[in-house]
């Protein structure tokens, strides 16, 4: 075996000479990165040894012993999700300290690239009511209810306000909902009424806020959060539909901004082909990904996400319940 050194500006670079020079299946046993260069050394096997990279389409496996399986797979998911080039570079850029032969975790390059918030439920505070903001029929009430089922099931006391006075299903879906966990809950302008005492009297409660769909490019009807936010601290999490369409990467960008959103649930994950918006979305904004919405009914649970769990979804193992989550762990019977 010959080993062979090739130096380049970047990483991308030194791939591309290495693939020049050497073709596509060939083992890079190291990338190092001196005096602002990336290093790559290649084995060279002689003779009719085959050198097997093998496929990674539908693996369940976050660690692999290859790094160039491993750029390949990077690459790949990157064109699948439409993740752009720039996303690309960058996890490829987190993924080269990883790149040796002794077990490269890819999930680790990923979780240097997004942010996840996987204890959300856990540290929502009492004293500030969490607000569920998104565009029309992206999973607000829904996410908003199993947020609440999850809640009582850690013990902590909840109260619904439903400040959708434009959606009559959604008022008695929520209502209902309310009723059958226990809940109070309050709609309209009473719901104001009581919220603003409610702040006030500073109890254990946690508030949580549901809201009417909203355009996000002329949002006027959340003007009311705008003007009581001066007066009261808010949690607003922004409800980003996976399905929804990469070219609304910039307007959901502004809305977070606009509203100080400090989190993000991702929802229809399970109907969704590629993950372009809420990835490219978490990316650009650095907001964490706090829970994913993976289902139409009420009754499934809402599951935290981490790096490993995505790269299982994106490479075509669907998410399961692992072990650790939460939500499998209090089980929603309601
Ligand atoms: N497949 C799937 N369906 C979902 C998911 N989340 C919500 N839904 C469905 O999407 C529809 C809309 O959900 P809602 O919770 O009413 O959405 P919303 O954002 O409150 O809608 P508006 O109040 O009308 O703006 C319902 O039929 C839900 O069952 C999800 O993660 N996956
Ligand atoms: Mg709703």
């Amino acid at each position: 075996m010959q080993k062979i050194t090739i130096t380049a500006p970047t990483l991308n670079e030194a791939i591309d000479e290495v693939k020049k020079r050497f073709g596509e299946d060939v083992v890079i046993e190291r990338t190092e990165e001196i005096n602002n260069q990336i290093r790559i050394t290649v084995a060279l096997f002689e003779g009719e040894e085959p050198i097997l990279v093998p496929s990674l389409r539908n693996t369940e496996k976050n660690s692999i012993d290859n790094p160039l399986s491993a750029i390949r797979l990077v690459e790949e998911i990157c064109h699948d999700h439409y993740l752009g080039d720039d996303f690309k570079d960058y996890w490829l850029k987190c993924l080269s300290p990883y790149l040796t032969l002794t077990g490269i975790n890819i999930a680790e390059s990923l979780a240097e690239c997004l942010n996840f918030e996987g204890q959300w439920i856990r540290k929502i505070l009492n004293l500030k009511p969490v607000v569920f903001l998104g565009s029309h029929g992206v999973g607000k009430t829904q996410i908003l209810a199993k947020t609440a089922a999850l809640l009582k099931a850690c013990d902590r006391s909840v109260e619904i306000y439903n400040f959708d006075t434009l959606k009559s299903s959604g008022q008695g879906m929520l209502q209902s909902y309310a009723q059958k966990l226990g809940v109070p809950y309050y709609f309209g302008q009473d719901a104001w009424k009581i919220l603003q005492e409610s702040i006030k009297v500073q109890n254990e409660t946690v508030k949580l806020i549901d809201t009417q769909g909203v355009d996000l490019k002329n949002p006027k009807d959340l003007g009311w959060l705008v003007s009581y936010g001066q007066k009261f601290v808010f949690d607003p999490v922004l409800i980003v539909p996976c399905d929804g369409c990469l070219s609304l990467t910039a307007d959901y960008g502004h809305f977070i901004k606009k509203f100080g959103v400090r989190h993000i649930i991702l929802s229809k994950m399970d109907l969704a082909g590629s993950l372009s918006l809420p990835l490219r979305l978490a990316w650009t904004t650095e907001i964490p990904i706090a829970m994913v919405n993976n289902s139409a009914s009420l009754s499934m649970n809402l599951q935290y996400l981490n790096a490993s769990k995505l790269l299982s979804s994106m490479t075509g193992t669907q998410i399961t319940g692992a072990e650790t989550d939460m939500t499998a762990e209090l089980g929603m019977k309601y």
